[in-house]
This record gives structure tokens, sequence and C-alpha cells, in this order.
């Protein structure tokens, strides 16, 4: 028999009832009986007055077992065992720390008291998952904590510190003590000298909010849900319980957790989670140490460079920034002094911290020679192929043996760079995502020669900068431009077709993109695409049709937000855009002889083109070894891409939509275009043999 997660221990007037169920003691099947099992063992305990709940390990109870969603539901239920726990006819103190999510922190609202270790975060991530809360937790959090800040709280999925949480009611206090256990024994002690006895959350009045309040609150989760269907249920769920006895309001809030369980977007949430956490495991480099990294260089000081920057010192390292020149460097310092600003005002860094790493652990320098210390250099210079590798030519002049040489290249190929150099080994590339210090993405591109203990390197430094590494191998624009450049050509060919750039917008939009394609252009700048469409334009195919009309506005000056004007006008009155009346012409005049200009494209069929384009190219990607596996590729179009997480990802999503409907729409679009539309054979054998993407995620069936 294994042995229970869950340990009931007598010590004298005080029980102590302890988790044990690493890595973030979930609640398993094992640890709901366990807990079951403690609560009954406390009860028939009778020297025993006050039990202490707590937990070993990292943390409080972090959640359901997440694990365990979509399979069928084991015995005891949680509602069940927090009920028992609530109705105890003694007290039970709850000792939380770490991170007290979701069930943990609905088994802490079934304890008659709550104590919090300084530095615990407490929250309802529910909806983050696609579900609400299920066992209690919309309906004993509004009861303690009042309407708002359980709409708040719940709506969102937000984390609050243990300060916000005694101000909410949530905890009663943050002990000073060397641990939970520790904590909870001194608690117990007063509640028996007190003479305590249960208050249950189950017996307070629910709040009754004012119907103005409910509506507010109603158009606030409505308008920030975004094709969420969670948030709205669960505060749909709440509010209606509201007017409910208890048990009703339980049995109410179960059966709504039970719903949002069976939907898509359920199951889309979940893979991400699972996804962000997968992409970073890579069974090839298990046992492989990285390089200490302590100091780091970075190669151009624009945009990029001070992003990069900003994201390296916040992780606490040390920064040299090389410019071409004195005021050139001076400029790179304001800007990322700018920047930093930024991230004070916003609560990120504190003023002291932000000063002293300025001051402390950043320098410019002109000369190269200032980098022959440095653990890593990232260059981060202009894309282009000549001035890369002079970059990497100095570099290898001037750099210590052992040092990782990474370019910051959105397209350039990675093994051309390190072939300038003597060391390829020792050569990666870190494509980073504009704003560097926000965007959580990071690819590591890992070259034909690049070192095992370089990708371990590199997948240490993302998760040091609290970003998602995603391993990509070498192609043009990796795993997520590459994917880019083929679902906005074929969004352009929509557009020669006879599509309005603002109907694609919308519809893509309304998909649950957070920008369409053409929003996205502007506020990149038009001029970015037309300067590579003019480098490639020599040694295009005939058959590939090309964007007039891109070309047409970055040569009328019309380069996007930058300059007020691009497909969109931006202007004081809609800084966000609104449609250029002058564009219909444009477009008119630019299909006038192309074929198939007078089409229409509903919603449904713009984003079955797009998306198509979008998982067609993925196929093709893991086909050739770029992407290890479908995951990698979800992660990076999540995180890079404002692809809508509670779709799961273009090849998570692909897979909910059924992989042969996809492949016989591309069979459809390739009756006009039979260039652009070529069915990957991947794609074309999964969906012949009624497989998923997902398949090749585990490894079943992967070839
Ligand atoms: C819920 O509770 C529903 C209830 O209302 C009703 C029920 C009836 N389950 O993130 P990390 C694994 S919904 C299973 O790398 P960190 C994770 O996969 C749930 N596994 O660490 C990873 O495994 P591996 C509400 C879980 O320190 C390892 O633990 N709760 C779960 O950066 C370490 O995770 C949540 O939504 C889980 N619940 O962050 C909390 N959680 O090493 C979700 C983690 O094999 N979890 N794992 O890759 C988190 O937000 C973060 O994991 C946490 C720790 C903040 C806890």
């Amino acid at each position: 028999m294994t042995e229970s997660p869950v340990a009931y221990e007598s010590a004298g007037e005080t029980g102590y009832i302890s988790v044990d169920n690493p890595p973030v003691n979930s609640l398993s099947a094992a640890v709901r009986k366990g807990l079951v099992e403690a609560i009954d063992a406390f009860a028939a305990d009778t020297t025993a007055k006050v039990a202490v709940l707590y937990c070993k390990g990292r943390t409080f109870i972090a959640g359901a077992d997440i694990s365990e969603f979509g399979k069928p539901m084991v015995e005891p239920y949680l509602p069940d065992v927090i009920s028992r726990i609530e109705n105890c006819a003694k007290p039970v103190i709850a000792v939380l720390h770490g991170t007290v999510l979701g069930g943990g922190l609905e088994v802490a609202l079934g304890a008659h008291g709550r104590l919090a270790m300084p530095g615990t975060r407490v929250g309802l991530p529910e909806v983050t998952l696609g579900l609400m809360p299920g066992a209690g937790g919309s309906v004993r959090l509004p009861r303690l904590a009042g309407f708002a800040a359980a709409v708040d709280l719940i709506t969102s999925g937000r984390q609050a510190g243990a300060d916000e949480a005694v101000a909410l009611g949530i905890i009663d206090g943050i002990p000073d003590a060397a641990d939970p256990r520790a904590a909870g024994e001194a608690e117990a002690r007063r509640w028996i000298a007190e003479r305590r006895s249960p208050r249950q959350i189950s017996g307070l009045p629910a709040p009754r909010p004012e119907e103005d309040e409910i509506k507010a609150a109603r158009a606030r989760v409505e308008r920030s849900a975004r094709g969420q269907i969670a948030p709205v249920r669960a505060f749909e769920t709440l509010v209606a319980a509201l007017g409910m006895p208890f048990t009703e309001a339980m049995a109410f809030e179960r059966s709504a957790f039970l719903d949002l369980m069976q939907t898509p977007q359920r199951a889309a949430l979940i893979h991400a989670f699972f996804a962000e956490r997968k992409a970073v495991q890579q069974e090839g480099l298990k046992g492989i140490q990285p390089r200490a990294i302590a100091k780091v260089g970075i190669i151009g000081g624009g945009t990029m460079g001070q992003g990069i920057a900003a994201a390296v010192l916040n992780a606490g390292l040390d920064v040299t920034l090389i410019e071409q020149d004195e005021e050139a460097a001076a400029r790179a310092a304001a800007g990322l002094a700018k920047m930093q600003q930024g991230a004070v005002k916003r609560g990120k860094l504190s003023p002291e911290a932000c000063d002293q790493m300025l001051r402390d652990k950043f320098r410019t320098a002109v000369d190269y020679a200032a980098l022959a210390e440095a653990d890593l250099v990232i260059e981060a210079v202009f894309e282009n192929m000549d001035v890369k590798q002079e970059v990497f030519r100095k570099l290898d002049a001037v750099c210590r043996p052992g040092a990782v040489l990474a370019t910051n290249t959105s397209y350039l190929d990675v093994n051309a760079i390190a072939a300038v150099t003597s060391r390829p080994a020792d050569v990666i590339g870190l494509h980073f995502f504009s704003p560097a210090n926000i965007m959580r993405l990071l690819e590591i591109v890992v070259a034909d020669k690049t070192a095992p203990e370089v990708t371990a390197t590199a997948f240490a430094l993302a998760k040091a900068l609290g970003k998602t590494g995603v391993r990509s191998g070498v192609c043009d624009g990796f795993i997520g431009n590459r994917m880019m450049n083929t679902y906005r050509t074929a969004a352009d060919h929509m557009v020669l077709d006879g599509a309005s750039p603002y109907d694609i917008d919308r519809a893509l939009v309304r998909f649950g993109f957070a920008m369409g394609p053409y929003q996205v252009g502007d506020l990149a700048g038009l001029d970015i695409g037309y300067a590579a469409r003019q480098r490639k334009a020599a040694s295009r195919d005939p058959r590939e049709r090309v964007p007039v009309f891109a070309d047409r506005l970055v040569e009328a000056g019309r380069l996007g937000r930058k300059t007020g004007r691009g497909y969109y006008i931006y202007d004081d009155e809609t800084p966000q855009g609104r449609p250029d009346p002058e564009l219909e012409a444009l477009l008119t005049e630019v299909r006038a002889g192309q074929p198939g200009n007078a089409a229409t494209f509903s919603d449904e069929e713009i984003v079955a083109r797009y998306m198509a384009a979008m998982v067609n190219e993925g196929a093709k990607i893991l086909e050739e070894g770029i992407a290890a596996r479908p995951l990698d590729i979800d992660v990076v179009l999540l995180h890079g891409y404002g692809f809508p997480r509670w779709r799961g990802g273009p090849m998570h999503w692909a897979d909910a939509e059924g992989l042969g409907a996809i492949a016989q729409n591309i069979a459809r679009f390739a009756e006009t275009d039979d260039f652009f539309w070529k069915v990957s054979p991947l794609l074309a054998r999964l969906a012949a043999e009624g497989r998923t993407f997902e398949t090749l995620n585990t490894g079943e069936g992967a070839s």
C-alpha cells in the first residue's frame, strides 16, 4: 500500500494535518482521501482541541490536480472534502505559504481560521484554465470578502499578496514565525486559551449588491472576457448563487464548473498550461550542465538592444552595451533608463533597485575589448548578413574561450553567422520579441554545430529572464516569423482577390487574435515588409503573387502608425486607427486585371484560409524538424504572436477543428492557386490516418 500524502499527528491539545504531495501539493485523489481521513482522525482524537492544517515543501495546496481534468472524476470529491473540514466540530486553522490557488484556497476557506506566511499569494485562477471555482470558491469568497473583491479575483484569476488578502478579510493575519507549523502551533495555543469554536463561512450571510453595481460589474467582465466563456459564466453563477441558500448555491456552482469542464476552451487552456512547461523540458539536454552566466555583453543599443538589456538587468545580471560611438551609446543608455522608469511606474521595479542596477550593473562602451570578460554576448544590430558576420568576426577575436555568442536575428541563417567564427559550437540564436523586457517568448535557435551545453545555457538564461524558451532549428524566419510570413501571405491573397483588409482584421479579432494582420503591419511599420520584398524581388518565383497594394502604401509615404497613416488613419481623434476611405480606390486599381478579384469572403472563409495557412506551415516546420513538437509551435504563437490562449495555439486548434477538414480546405484553395496552397505531407498523412498533432506531442506514433 502506498503511503498517504496526508498525515495526522496528535501532539497534546493540538493536532497537525500535513500535506506532502510534491511539487505543488495539488489535490490529487490521494490527497483528497487523505484529508478526509485526517479530519476523521482529528475528530476522533479526544485530546486534540484544535487542528493545524499546513503543507510541506514549497507551497500550500496550489489547486486541484490539473492532470486529472478531462478524466473520470474519482471520489471523494473536493466540495465534500471541504465540507468535512468546515463541519468539523472542533476548529481547524489553515496556515498558508507559497501560492495558494484554486482548490487550495477553497480548502483554506473551509477552515475556521487562516494565517498566511509573509510572501504568500492567494487566488482563484480557474478562469485562466477555462473553468470557475468548483469547490465553493465562488460561494464562500463573496461571503468573506464581499461582492466586489470576489468578482474581481474570480473573474480575473489574478493573485493577491498576503497584505491585500488581509485587507480583504480573506486571511486573518501574517504571523511572525519560522515556518507554517510553528505559526500554527502558536495560533492553536491562542485559540485553545480563548476557547474559540469553529466559525463557518457557510454560516455568514451572502452580500446583497445593488442592481447598478451588478450591472456595472457585468459590463466590465464581458468587456475583458474577449471571447472567453469562463469569466462570464463564473460571474453569472456567482451572482445567481447570492440569492440561494448555501447548499443550493454550492450545487449550482458545481454544475456550472462541470459544464465548463466539458468545453473546448477548457481543453485548450489546459493544453497551453502544460505546453508552456513542456516546451522548456528538453529530453536531449538532460544531465547537461549549463555554463554560468553573470556578465552579458549586448551589441547594438536600438529598441531591441535596450529591451534585451532591461530584461537581462532585471534578472540581476551585469550588462555591457556596445554602440558605434559615444553619442549612440548615450542615446541607448537614456532609452534604457526611460524603459526602466516605465517598469518603476508600473510597479514592477522599485526606484532604488532601478537606480542601483543602472549605476552598478550597466555600462556602455564603444570598443569590443570591453567584452573580454563576458560570459555571453547577444548581438542585436541591423538585420543584414554582412553586418552580423562582421560583428561575429570581432567577437571571435576578443571574447574569452567558453563565452556564448548569440545572435538576435529574426530571419537570417545562424549557421552562416557561426561559420565566420573559429568556434561555431559556441554560437546560437536567441530571438527576442519586442518589447524584449516584456514579451515572454524566446526562440532558441540551435544551429548545426551548436554545442548541447550552449543550448542548455540558453534555456537556463530564458528561465532566469522569466521567459519561456522554445527550441527552433535554422530556417528563414525560424518557427514564428516563418509561420507569420505564410499566414500574412494568405491574408494578402484575399485582399488581392477582393477582401477588405478591415474585414480581415475584424474577422481575426473576432476569432480572438489581439490584432488583425493589417493592424499589426501598421504597428510594426510597413517599410519592414517592403524592404524584405525588395530584397527578394530578384529571386522571386514568377508565380508568386505580390501584395502590390502594400508597396503602393509605402511608396506614398504611408508607413503605418509612425506616419499617422498606413492601412488605417491614426490621429488625435482615433489613436487606435480608423479605416481610410481612400484605401478602397487603391485596392480597386491594384486588383484590376487580377484573376478572381471580385471574390467575397465571409468571416468564416477568412478564418479558414488564414488558419489553414498557419497550420499547414506549422506541419511543414515539424516535417523538417525545425520544431520538435507541435506544442513548441503552439507556445511560439501564444507568446509571440497574440494567438488567443483559449484556443490553445494553432496546432491544438487544428486538432479540435479536425485535420481532415483542414486538408480538404487546402485542396479546395489549391484549385485556384496550387502554387501557394500545397498541403504538407505530414498534415495529409495525419488526416488520412485520423490522427491528431497531439499524438506527436506524446511521441505516440511519431516518425
Ligand atoms: C482548481 O483548483 C479547480 C477547483 O476550483 C475545483 C476542483 C473541484 N496540477 O509552474 P511550475 C506542476 S483549478 C497538476 O513549473 P512554478 C507543473 O506542471 C487549479 N500539476 O512551478 C510542473 O510540473 P513539471 C487551480 C501542477 O513554481 C510543476 O508542478 N490552480 C499543478 O513556476 C511545477 O510547476 C492553478 O491553476 C496543478 N494544479 O509555479 C495553479 N500546478 O515539473 C496552476 C503545477 O512536471 N499552477 N503543476 O513540469 C501554477 O500556477 C504554478 O504551477 C505555480 C508554481 C504557481 C503553482
